[in-house]
Parts: structure tokens; sequence; C-alpha cells
């Protein structure tokens, strides 16, 4: 039997911090109710709540980068924890290198030290403070490239895109922990069942997920300097590799020296999912957005849809996920 309860619903999903303009607006739009029944509107391509499509339209208005500001993109459990976690050690180490016991990971979760633009910053002001976030200053968003370019051609030279994504699969059976976490109950058959469709037809916050991958995917291979396309699953098999990859990407690669030094091992022991899952702040709390620290951190691994999807869910992921990249060149295994 499913047990229900008040569901905790994270603002973002909410439709009371909307302005008239937004309201008719999306009177105007398609829309769909989510598999939990809540309401998704389409706004240029991409479904969103109508708080979450406020926030969006505000970035866009109103955000502009800076050219050392780096931004963080990626699908809901595309990867963001541990890419915010990643780059935000790659970039700072120099100032911790003397002293980890002093790293801002210890003590704050990654989404707390990489903000989301339109989930956090913008969710709650149209003109938040930006100018208090020292440079290089890193903000991360699940907004689609499309969307994103709205915001960033404003500025004045392009700054730097790291997006991450994840096998169609486990990114959905990761999202279904997630949101069985975030409800604090065990939702059963008859919804898992209900979020699977929506997945397939792509209703869902930020979805379609084939048209969010293929934005990025096409956005770097059209700016290879300016939009990094990463891999969950290639961060796992070769972290070292993506790790210095990523590091060349943002002009600041390992030295000969820090390579010797263990520079590269020490930040994937610092960024690990064991590591940051037992630390006190991810145990306990919430993040500024008020989410459950500990509901970021799970199992990371690939391969863990084998364990929940039937056999036909999963080919019938691997069709459409293979016919909607077809000619693109993106292929997931
Ligand atoms: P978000 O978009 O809500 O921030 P996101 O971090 O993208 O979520 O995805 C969470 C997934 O990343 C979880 O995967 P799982 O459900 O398959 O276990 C989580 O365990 C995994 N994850 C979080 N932090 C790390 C990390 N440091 N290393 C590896 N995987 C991680």
């Amino acid at each position: 039997m499913e047990v229900s309860q008040e569901p905790q619903l994270p603002n973002y999903m909410k439709d009371d911090h909307v302005s008239q303009e937004t309201e008719n607006l999306i009177a105007s739009l398609p829309s769909e109710k989510d598999f939990m029944g809540y309401g998704l509107y389409n706004y240029k391509g991409c479904w969103y709540y109508p708080n979450t499509l406020q926030a969006v339209l505000d970035v866009q208005k109103h955000f502009k980068p800076r050219d050392t500001d780096i931004i963080l993109a990626s699908l809901p459990k595309g990867g963001t924890t541990w890419l915010k976690s990643l780059v935000f050690s790659v970039v700072h180490r120099e100032k911790y290198q003397e002293n980890q016991q002093i790293h801002p990971l210890l003590s704050q979760n990654p989404h707390d030290l990489v903000p989301f633009l339109e989930l956090e910053l913008y969710a709650n002001s149209q003109t938040p403070d930006l100018t208090k976030f020292p440079s290089p200053m890193i903000f991360s968003t699940h907004m689609h490239l499309q969307a994103l370019r709205e915001a960033t051609t404003k500025a004045s030279s392009p700054c730097k895109i790291v997006y991450v994504c994840r096998g169609i699969k486990d990114t959905f059976v990761s999202g279904w922990h997630y949101r069985n976490m975030l409800h604090r109950s065990k939702m059963g058959q008859a919804t898992f069942e209900l979020m699977f469709d929506a997945y397939c037809r792509g209703v869902l916050l930020y979805g379609p997920y084939w048209e969010h991958v293929l934005s990025y995917w096409n956005g770097s291979l059209e700016d290879k300097e300016n939009v990094l396309f990463m891999r969950y699953e290639e961060i796992i098999e070769e972290p070292r590799v993506q790790v210095k990859r990523l590091a060349e990407f943002l002009n600041c690669p390992f030295t000969e020296e820090e390579e010797e030094n263990g520079s590269v091992e020490e930040i994937l022991k610092l960024c690990s999912l064991r590591n940051l899952s037992n630390l006190e702040v991810n145990k306990k709390g919430t993040t500024r957005i008020g989410i459950d620290t500990q509901v970021f951190f799970r199992k990371g691994e690939v391969g863990d849809w084998k364990n929940h999807l039937t056999p036909h869910m999963a080919k019938t992921f691997d069709e459409i996920v293979e016919h909607r990249l077809r000619g693109s060149g993106l292929i997931f295994q």
C-alpha cells in the first residue's frame, strides 16, 4: 500500500511567486500535469513550474555574467552535486592547499557553495546583488542552453559553461529516489509508472531530457572553447582524466608539480561520494533553499537502473533516446 504524507513541496514547484505579466504568459502556454498532478507549462520547448518559469525569465532579463564567471549546467540528477564539488575544488585549490582542514566543502553542502541562478538567486529577487561574490564566481543552472544564452549573450565576452549529464535510465532512477526522499515516504508502483511515462513523453521539469542534452552537445561542438560537455559515467570511469580535462578547460591546468604532489587525487578524494556523504553537514540540516542536504547523496553507481526498471522499460528509454538523438553524433550506451 502506498504511504501518503503531506509532501515537502520545494518553492520552485509552487506558483506563489509569479508576476501578473508571467501569469498572463502562463495562461497562453501549453500545459500538462506532472506525474504528481502539479501543473507544468511549456515555454520555448521546455517544461517549467510557474515559480521556476518566473525565475528563468528574470535570469534571462537581468543576469549578466562577468567574463570570469563559470556556469555549471545539468539536468536534475545529472551529476550536479559532484560537478559543483569538483569545479569548486579545482578552481579554488591554491587557497586551501596549505590547510585542507578549512576547506569549505567540509562545512558546507556543495549546493550552498555554488548557488543556482534560477532556483536560488533569482527565485526571491529580480535583481539579487551578485557583486558581493568574489571572482571567479561559480553559478549553476538547470536551464537548457538556448534559455541560458538569452542571459549570457548580454555579457561582453563569453563565460565558461560546464555541462554534465547522465544516461536517462540512471537519471530517472536517481530522480525517483530523490522524489521519495523529498516526500519522506516511499511512493508506490503506480506513481513509479506515471513518472516513467512522464520521462518518456519528456513532460518533467526542464524536460524533455533529449532536448536538454542536445542543446549542450551542439553548443559544445559549436563553441569548444566555452562549452564543455561532460558525462557522469566518464567521470566515474576515468576520474583523473576528466578532472584534468576540466581544469584545462577552465584555464587552470594542473602543473607537473601539482600532479606529482597528488593534487588531482586529493580533489577526487575530497569530492568523493563517500567523503561528502559522511560529513556532518551532509547528514543533517538543509541547504539554503530548504532541501535536506542528505538527499543529494545516495549510491552513485552506473547501472543502478537495472535494479528498478523492467527490461521493457529499459528498452523503451533506449529506443526513445536513440531516435531523438539520431544524427547528432551524441550516443548513450
Ligand atoms: P541534483 O540535480 O538534485 O543536484 P545530482 O547531484 O545531479 O542531483 O544527482 C544526484 C546523484 O548524484 C545521486 O545519484 P544516485 O541516486 O544514482 O545515487 C547521487 O548519489 C550522486 N552523487 C552526489 N554526489 C556525488 C559525488 N560526490 N560523487 C558521485 N556521485 C554523486
